[in-house]
């Protein structure tokens, strides 16, 4: 048939460029989804989910924990990266190397050959919970690129500009999916609106995300 022709690569199909430096990899992990949440049970038993503070002195509604060399942390004090959990003052959980060849495959795919991520940061999401749009820049290195992990329930990100007040285009993110940005996009204003009631066979009422950082 001419249409298998036309999409001979079933992976190209699920490849979608969103900016110049971006591309959105549709159930790139889905077959690793039994081990990467073995993994997160091992991480969070060392180092609990927890909602931190913001310099403001708001309390998140994300929980959040890290592993791997450094993570990030807010308090009042502001956002900074450490390699101690302040609660345990361990440092993080080592980075599953699961994890790091998944990011690193991803981000060679979306044209960063060159990614080593040091840092993972793991946000959890229960129904309601939400992340105000945002720019990541309290990384040193802007060059290298974030990879993102999404599992469990969907959520509509939100996806801006350079500018805080520029426009936003919604984005529903799954089960599954992985986000590259880097390049022109790396400073773009992102943020995540409040997750919606639903369940997930495997992680219940739930939705992760994991953002693979490169600190050095
Ligand atoms: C776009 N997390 O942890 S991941 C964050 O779904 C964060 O939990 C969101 O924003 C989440 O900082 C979004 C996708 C993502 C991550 C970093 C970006 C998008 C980005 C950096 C620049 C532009
Ligand atoms: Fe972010």
């Amino acid at each position: 048939m001419i249409t298998d022709d036309l999409f001979e690569n079933d992976e190209e199909l699920n490849q979608i460029r969103l900016g110049e430096g971006t591309l959105l990899i549709r159930h790139f992990i889905n077959e690793y989804t039994a081990e990467i949440i073995t993994e997160i049970e091992t991480i969070t038993k060392q180092a609990p989910f927890r909602k931190m503070l913001t310099p403001n002195g708001h309390k998140m509604s994300v929980g959040m924990t890290n592993c791997g060399n450094v993570g990030w942390v807010t308090d009042l004090k502001g956002y900074h990266y450490s390699q101690q959990d302040p609660i345990t003052q361990r440092h993080w959980p080592n980075m599953p190397s699961l994890f790091r060849e998944l990011a690193v495959q991803a981000a060679g795919l979306a044209g960063y050959p060159n990614f080593q991520p040091d840092g993972c940061l793991i946000n959890r999401y229960l129904i309601g919970s939400k992340l105000s749009l945002h720019q990541d820049k309290d990384e040193k290195n802007l060059n290298a690129p974030i990879v993102s992990f999404s599992l469990g329930i969907p959520a509509t990100f939100q996806w801006g500009g350079l500018k805080r007040t520029d426009q936003t285009e919604k984005l529903v993110l799954s089960h599954g999916d992985v986000l590259v940005w880097g390049g022109v996009d790396r400073l773009r204003f992102h943020g995540v609106l409040p997750i919606k009631s639903n369940n997930h066979p495997l992680l219940g009422e739930q939705r992760i995300n994991i953002t693979f950082r490169q600190l050095s």
